[in-house]
């Protein structure tokens, strides 16, 4: 196989646990099949991390780590079998995952014996063991069991369990500070986001259902060869779009509603997250124009905020003061922006964080404070953050009568660069005028 960078990035990565978990055994289950109903299986997506340690995607699959041996990296995956290749397409079976993932062993993983013996012998000579308990129940009391039985080969020693760490906290560390390949990738993800949100502004009308937007969205993202949504995308038409996780998308689009559309394609595993907000017929009401102005004041002096030394909770303060500054402006609030602030009485109207991780999982992994989790971190180069304050006035809810049933939240996808940062979404407008437009182009 020719070895592209992303190749040479899964090896890289490899060597940086290996180093980081020390005298330590790891393992990576692959993410588990579900069953859909009867005989059919939801789409499968392979574990963000063990994707990240091989770019291997096939199920019942593990990926063994052990520091201490000459073997560092085994992979235990399905056999070849011609009547399943048949039926569901290529496996590429143990001898591929030596030729092409970078195997120094492999196994297959029908038969538990060749995992259960070799994660023992790891075992045996390690001080530590990374992994991940309590995401999978069967994972856990297979770990467990051969922990025993590991405890009892050793005979009479007295020895504890070996400490169980969770890897995330590496992987985590190691995911949150991207490559150029990485942010590269995330930029292709973020371009076919954009040109997404372009075509449903184009094509969005009056009397048009939420679902047709969705549907419209999915077309350009799997058109431009994304290969899945990095998470279920939000078509929030009129007050619809103040319920957060509004999924429904079953709504008619009427005359005057916005349409608030939060959706991100997944580009190789990595995903976009852009927000949006238009008017479905064109023109925005003065009393959208103004919650809608004031939501990008508050974005865009975030995104200029962001740099290396500024922390996420630099950001959120930031976009809070501004939008209670506004907030009080549009007499929807009223008092000291200290005191207002104290009180959290923004909290009905911006009841969401500004921003998160942005990767492989839209709420990528990473810590958010120091090690000892008592400050928030500062923002570094190779990061990639979302910003994304919102406002919203749910009908029938207390505040000014004219902005009930508005909610606008626009979000953005944003590189930490050495000098500042790079917003990979520009591609989508966020501007009044350039969002008219776009509205009115077809
Ligand atoms: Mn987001």
């Amino acid at each position: 196989m020719k070895k592209s960078l992303h190749t040479i990035d899964f090896e890289q990565r490899r060597k940086q646990l290996l180093t980081k978990i020390k005298k330590g055994v790891a393992v990576f289950p692959a993410a588990p099949e579900h069953i859909r109903n009867n005989d059919v299986h939801h789409e499968y997506r392979q574990d963000s991390n063990f994707y990240y340690l091989s770019g291997f995607e096939e199920a019942n699959s593990i990926l063994l780590f052990d520091s201490n041996s000459k073997t560092h990296f085994q992979m235990f995956v399905q056999p070849k079998d011609a009547t399943k290749e048949l039926w569901e397409g290529k496996i590429i079976g143990p001898e591929g995952a030596k030729k092409d993932f970078g195997a120094e062993a492999a196994f297959p993983s029908n038969d538990p014996k060749f995992f259960d013996e070799a994660f023992i012998k790891a075992l045996l000579e390690a001080e530590v063991l990374y992994y991940r308990v309590g995401h999978n129940e069967d994972w856990d009391r297979r770990i467990f069991t051969l922990m025993k039985k590991a405890i009892r080969q050793l005979g009479r020693t007295g020895r504890a369990f070996w400490p169980i760490h969770d890897p995330n906290e590496i992987l985590g560390e190691m995911r949150l500070i991207k490559t150029r390949a990485e942010a590269e990738q995330l930029e292709q993800a973020a371009n076919i986001t954009a040109e997404a949100h372009v075509s449903a502004m184009k094509i969005a009308k009056p009397g048009m259902f939420e679902y047709e937007i969705e549907a419209a969205l999915y077309h350009a993202f799997r058109g431009q060869g994304a290969g899945r949504l990095g998470y279920g995308s939000i078509v929030a038409g009129g007050s619809n779009a103040c319920v957060l996780h509004y999924v429904a998308n079953n709504k008619k689009l009427e005359d005057k509603d916005l349409l608030l559309i939060d959706a991100g394609a997944e580009f190789e595993y990595y995903t976009a997250d852009i927000t949006r907000c238009f008017p479905v017929n064109g023109r925005f009401t003065p009393e959208q124009k103004e919650i809608y102005s004031a939501v990008l004041k508050a974005q865009k002096s975030c995104v200029k905020m962001a740099r290396p030394g500024k922390s996420m909770k630099d950001l959120h303060n930031h976009a809070i003061e501004i939008l209670v500054e506004e907030l009080k402006r549009l007499k929807i609030l009223k008092g000291t922006t200290t005191n207002l602030i104290k009180h959290k009485a923004y909290i009905p109207y911006y009841p969401h964080g500004t921003g998160h991780w942005l990767g492989m999982d839209v709420h990528d992994t990473g810590r958010y404070f120091s090690e000892s989790y008592d400050t928030p971190r500062k923002l570094e180069p190779g990061m990639v953050i979302t910003i994304e304050p919102g406002l919203y006035f749910a009908a029938n809810a207390k505040g000014p009568h004219k902005y009930q049933g508005i909610g606008i939240r626009i979000e953005d996808d944003v590189l930490i660069t050495a000098s500042g940062n790079k917003v990979l979404t520009t591609g989508a407008p966020k501007e009044i005028e350039e969002i008219e437009s776009l509205c009115n182009s077809n």
